[in-house]
């Protein structure tokens, strides 16, 4: 029984199905006859397969067939999209090698899939994958991407050359070179953004069953929306997008991870065609650290040069993106977004960036929440708290003194993107005040007498959202007999209460309660355009859309009510599910007209990019004894424009925070140089935030409304990852930089910081 209330102000209404343990995720959906895949995969980071022995697995009780990568091979399965498709350097194209969703001829990382085993159980599949015998003929792995790409690296494949995938440039380097020789001062720095994985609370799933009838593959996994997933998986199969039909209810978190199409959603198609019944596969937390996607993996080293006054004149970044073994389908993003937002919140008259992929033996890397929108925001912020350091200015100072001016937006930065606005001037006293910045130093003294060093940070950052790669946003609206409003899109939310606040759009569009709308996100088989959810872009796409489709249907339902009415559309009025005429004394509800059949509007819009911006100030006190940093206060102050939801936005914020702060203080992939085995591939050695990281979070908004969108918004699932990571380093560097501590790259770990402290003294 329905017991929760749906009208109480910002509650959201998925929350009771989902606290409840009646959700319905990836690994709940079971059909009749479904058999059980398990995947042998790679314990060598690279290595070539001389031989694939599955007789000793055939012969155990239970098991219907070993899948290898002869199979992968024959049904043509081998090469994935990828989405560096913007010609590089001199017009390069990337070279991407062919990835066969079960490995033929060569492994190239720990954790690739070798074999599906399939038995009439998980446990029997468990069992015999450890009977399958692979023989591997050891190669010399590279993990590290500077070494990848160092002289006389080794060659890790013929197709690739001096390891080197693909190489792009962005902005006028001659002028940076001319800035920064006139330049007054000159700050140099090598910054690492480490190589971390995303870890959705939900491992993936993945069941696919064949209707040999049709030629249809029925998926059952979790998402971020089906559109992108299908057409990566028909771009990997040549099996036609309307034949691969995708069904998934509620998703444990995505954070990126859980956009893109694997290996072993192909694998398990054909399984199920072969042995003619549904397979189903439930990857273990290991495989989960093994081969979903890793986030960041990015080393930038450069220059930012300033004039006499303290102001920016030019920025220059050597950039390392490590996308690992193979480019998934979906490892654009931290080119893409970084060049976006190259110059951050600031006037740099000239900007120049080389980005180059190596071939790595390691776990492809893909989006994970910011996707590279972080990175840039850490990497810029650290240069500007290094230079206020050695020219002595205050960090907040130097900043104000390079923003760029509220009048000048809509501002086009020295890498061609275009800001829509901001009001960073106003967002940084907003966020001084909250944190009593001038306020510090009392503080810092009260911790130096409890034996504790405390350092203050902060972050002024702005990043790209509301874009998409699909040509344009629909959903579709429908009205019931019962005045049940039902909104159809094919985003797909993860946590994110997609469901209180589209429905809250469309609800506030139509003057009536949250409780007479529902949502209805990625219905099988659905043929409406759009993009998935991630780049923060749901509320400015597909939000605006829906919040024109409400619009759409009372114009739909005057003119039905008008019919009723005997009188013409503009006679009649609507207000709050009710549409009157002052010609007559009828009402008509919004069940009225859909009596007689249910009505339906379409809507769709294409909207651009718009900027959330933020300032987050921070404190953290280092452990003088051991070396452990707290963090004692988190104040944030974010721009997403108008709030549909503040409750939903504060928790967006905080989620976002608290990813970041483990980036920060713990988690990192780390990979033995030697042989490329991952060395923190569970979390006994990967240390996820835990409860209490981020104890006294303070959260303001301070909202420009965007015009990209007509309901104002702009996006703000990604601000807390790109605004934590540069101020907690900045507040922890702050407190460390007092004891001879200049610089330390993430993770900030007790050991690190105490090794540092010790290496000065
Ligand atoms: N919102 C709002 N008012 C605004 C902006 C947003 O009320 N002005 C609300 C939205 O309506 C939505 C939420 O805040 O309920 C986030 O909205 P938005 O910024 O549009 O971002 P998306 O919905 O497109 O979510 C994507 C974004 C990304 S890219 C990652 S990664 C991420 C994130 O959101 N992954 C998440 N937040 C996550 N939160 C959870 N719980 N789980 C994930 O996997």
């Amino acid at each position: 029984m329905d017991t929760h209330d749906h009208h109480h102000d910002g509650k959201r209404v998925e929350d009771f199905r989902l606290i409840t343990g009646t959700g319905k995720y990836a690994a709940d959906w079971n059909v009749p006859g479904q058999l059980y895949g398990v995947f042998v995969r790679s314990d060598h980071a690279h290595a070539e397969i001389v031989s694939v022995n599955s007789s000793k697995a055939l012969a155990h009780p239970g098991v219907r067939h070993v899948f290898t990568g002869e199979d992968a091979v024959r049904e043509g399965y081998v090469r994935a999209a990828h989405a560096l498709a913007a010609p590089g350097r001199n017009g390069m194209k990337a070279r991407a090698l062919d990835r066969p969703v079960l490995a033929h001829g060569k492994v190239r990382f720990v954790g690739e899939a070798v074999a599906l085993v399939v038995a009439d159980s998980a446990g029997a599949a468990a069992d015999a994958a450890e009977l399958v015998e692979v023989g591997y003929r050891e190669l010399q792995a590279i993990v590290d991407p500077e070494q990848a790409l160092s002289n006389g690296a080794p060659q890790l494949d013929d197709a690739v050359p001096g390891n080197l995938v693909y190489e792009i440039e962005a902005g006028n380097e001659a002028a940076v070179t001319e800035a920064i020789k006139n330049a007054a001062h000159v700050t140099r720095l090598r910054v690492d953004s480490t190589r971390v994985t995303p870890c959705p609370m939900e491992p993936r799933a993945c069941l696919v069953t064949y209707n040999a009838g049709n030629g249809e593959y029925r998926f059952n996994l979790c998402t971020q929306g089906i559109t992108t997933l299908r057409t990566m998986m028909s771009s990997w199969t040549k099996v036609p997008e309307d034949k691969l039909i995708f069904e998934a209810h509620d998703v444990g978190g995505g954070f990126g991870q859980r956009t893109p199409a694997y290996p072993e959603y192909i694998a398990l198609m054909i399984a199920a065609k072969a042995l003619g019944q549904p397979v189903k596969w439930v990857s273990s937390r290991v495989e989960s650290f093994l081969t979903d996607n890793h986030g960041r993996g990015n080393i930038a080293e450069g220059e930012l040069a300033l004039d006499k006054d303290g102001r920016f004149v030019a920025f220059r970044l050597n950039w390392i993106a490590d996308m690992g073994a193979y480019l998934s389908p979906g490892s654009a993003g931290h080119i893409r977004n970084s060049t976006t937002c190259l110059t951050g919140v600031y006037h740099i008259p000239a900007a120049y960036a080389l980005f180059r992929v190596p071939l790595t033996n390691t776990t492809p890397v893909g989006s994970y929440r910011g996707a590279g929108r972080p990175d840039i925001a850490y990497v810029v912020e650290r240069f500007v708290d290094q230079a206020a350091k050695e020219i002595g200015m205050d960090k907040a100072d130097l900043r104000r003194r390079n923003f760029i001016p509220v009048n000048a937006f809509p501002y086009k930065t020295a890498t061609g993107s275009t800001y829509e606005i901001a009001d960073m001037p106003g967002v940084l006293s907003q966020a001084l005040a909250l944190s009593d910045w001038a306020g510090f130093e009392t503080r810092r003294a009260q911790s130096a007498r409890a034996g504790k060093l405390r350092g203050i940070g902060i972050s002024t950052v702005i990043e790209a959202s509301g874009a998409g790669n699909a040509p344009k946003d629909e959903v579709e609206i429908t009205l019931d007999a019962a005045g049940t409003v039902t909104l159809y899109t094919v985003s797909k939310a993860q946590g994110h209460g997609h469901e209180t606040t589209l429905g809250t759009i469309v609800a506030n569009a139509l003057g009536i309660t949250l409780d007479k709308v529902k949502v209805v996100q990625c219905a099988p088989g659905t043929k409406l355009i759009g993009g998935h959810t991630g780049g923060s872009r749901t509320t400015v796409g597909v939000g605006s859309v829906s919040h024109l489709g409400a619009l759409k249907l009372i114009e739909e339902g005057k003119a039905l009510a008008a019919l009723e009415l005997n009188l013409e559309p503009s006679q009649i009025q609507y207000a709050k599910g009710e549409f009157k005429s002052s010609e007559s004394k009828r009402v008509i509800t919004l069940a009225d007209i859909a009596k007689a059949k249910t009505v339906s509007v379409m809507a769709e819009g294409k909207f651009g990019s718009t900027f959330p911006n933020g300032c987050h100030v921070t404190e953290v006190e280092v452990d003088r004894e051991t070396g452990t940093p707290k963090i004692v206060s988190y104040c944030a102050v974010d721009d997403c424009g108008v709030v549909i939801n503040h409750a939903i936005v504060e928790g967006q914020v905080q989620g976002g925070v608290v990813q970041g702060a483990g980036q920060v203080f713990g988690e990192q992939i780390v990979y033995d140089k030697n042989t490329g085995q991952p060395l923190s591939a569970s979390f006994m050695d990967y240390i996820m935030p835990r409860a209490g990281l981020v104890p006294e979070f303070r959260g303001e908004e301070h909202a420009t409304a965007s015009k990209v969108s007509p309901l104002g918004v702009k996006g703000v699932g990604e601000s807390g990852c790109t605004a934590s990571i540069p101020s907690l380093v900045s507040a922890t560097l702050d407190a460390l930089q007092t004891v001879g501590v200049m610089h330390l790259d993430m993770p900030l770990t007790p050991s690190r910081i105490w090794a540092a402290m010790r290496a000065v003294k």
